[in-house]
């Protein structure tokens, strides 16, 4: 398949009937897909760190860091430039090729700006690839991050347009959109996706996806984040949400968005060996790796790496992703 033949006008109903096939049919359907388009045995490796932590004023309604929810989580400053070099060159040592940093802010001052841009700078020197998840940019800002040399930008739609002012009323759907959109017309790769399990209906997440994949081109990266339910935010104790939910929502992005990187992102820790071999069979093709998230546990280190070896998966290179897929700031290889 070309980038041409890569369809952006996927109805709501045609997306949930893929996602309402038999599973069997579905990952079916989405292994096809995701043969043609990657080597299945190789899984796209990224770290996070949190850069600033905690005292967000969003209300984001699964968020440890929201200034208005009570989760007793411990403000942190920006951390230093030293600080975040040293997880990188850690994260690259464990065999990861992207460093994924993150910041608790509705948006991020030029001055704030300026800061981040040099870690990215100092990252990307150690030879690994660079995101950061700020909040909101303007067009400028996305321009000086290129500048620097950025390879992703995170941010979320999170859920459908429909669901979302259930979620988070302090910024609109809106807003997240016109951020993707600078970060795209910077020539910035977009890494954007959502969480499940925040109590949406299967429409909810067949119009997230529909979301995603009707944007001019499809993100590079797509993290399929399950909520993990933090004490003091209003979405915890939300029902749990049925494990091949998660599963036919990774085979339908994987179909909807063939050449994208689809990301089994926060929720693995407590999730079972089995669950996640799903997820992959589904067509999931990127982890975090690491034992924390932003703030909260992920699955451990040496529990992924046994899961590899039990399932034959190897960690992708660098080389290797940038072959699979020239975006607009292909490296040479
Ligand atoms: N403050 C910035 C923003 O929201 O744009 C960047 C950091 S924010 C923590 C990045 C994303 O992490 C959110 O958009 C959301 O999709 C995801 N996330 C945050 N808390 C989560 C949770 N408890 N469970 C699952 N995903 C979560
Ligand atoms: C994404 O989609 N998931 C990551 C990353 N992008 C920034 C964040 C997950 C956060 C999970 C909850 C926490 O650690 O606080
Ligand atoms: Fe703030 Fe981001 Fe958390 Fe929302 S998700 S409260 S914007 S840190």
């Amino acid at each position: 398949m070309t980038s041409s033949e890569l369809r952006h006008d996927w109805s709501v109903e045609e997306i949930e009937g893929h996602l309402a096939a038999s599973l069997s049919d579905l990952v079916f359907r989405a292994q096809g897909v995701h043969r043609v388009h990657f080597d299945p045995n190789r899984v796209q490796v990224s770290t996070l760190l949190s850069i600033k932590t905690g005292g967000c004023p969003e209300d984001c309604g699964y968020c440890s860091q929201s200034a208005r929810h009570d989760t007793g989580l411990e403000r942190e400053r920006l951390l230093p430039l030293e600080e975040v070099v040293d997880a990188a060159r850690e994260a690259k040592r464990a065999g990861a090729t992207r460093f994924c940093m993150g910041a608790a802010w509705r948006n991020p001052t030029d001055t704030q700006l300026e800061r981040v841009v040099a870690m990215v700078e100092a990252v990307s020197g150690l030879g690994l690839e660079t995101c950061v998840t700020l909040g909101m940019l303007t067009r400028a800002q996305a321009e000086r991050l290129r500048a620097a040399g950025l390879d992703y930008y995170n941010h979320n739609l999170d859920t459908s347009p429909e669901f979302y002012g259930q979620v988070v009323t302090s910024r609109s759907y809106q807003d997240r959109l016109a951020t993707l959109e600078h970060v795209r017309e910077a020539g910035i790769r977009v890494c954007s996706g959502g969480i499940l399990g925040m109590g949406e209906s299967r429409r909810d997440r067949a119009s997230l996806l529909g979301q995603l994949a009707n944007l001019p081109e499809h993100p590079e990266s797509v993290p399929i984040n399950l909520l993990v339910q933090i004490e003091g935010t209003p979405l915890f104790g939300t029902a749990e949400l049925d494990p091949f939910e998660l599963v036919r929502t990774i085979a339908v992005a994987r179909i909807l968005m063939p050449r994208s990187y689809v990301r089994l992102s926060a929720g693995r820790h407590g999730m079972s060996d089995e669950f996640q071999a799903l997820c992959f069979l589904a067509g999931a093709n990127s982890i975090f790796y690491g034992e924390r998230l932003l703030t909260a546990d992920n699955a451990a280190t040496d529990a992924d790496r046994r899961l590899f070896d039990r399932l034959g998966l190897g960690f992708e290179t660098v080389e290797a992703e940038v072959r699979s897929q020239p975006g607009p700031c292909h490296k040479q290889p």
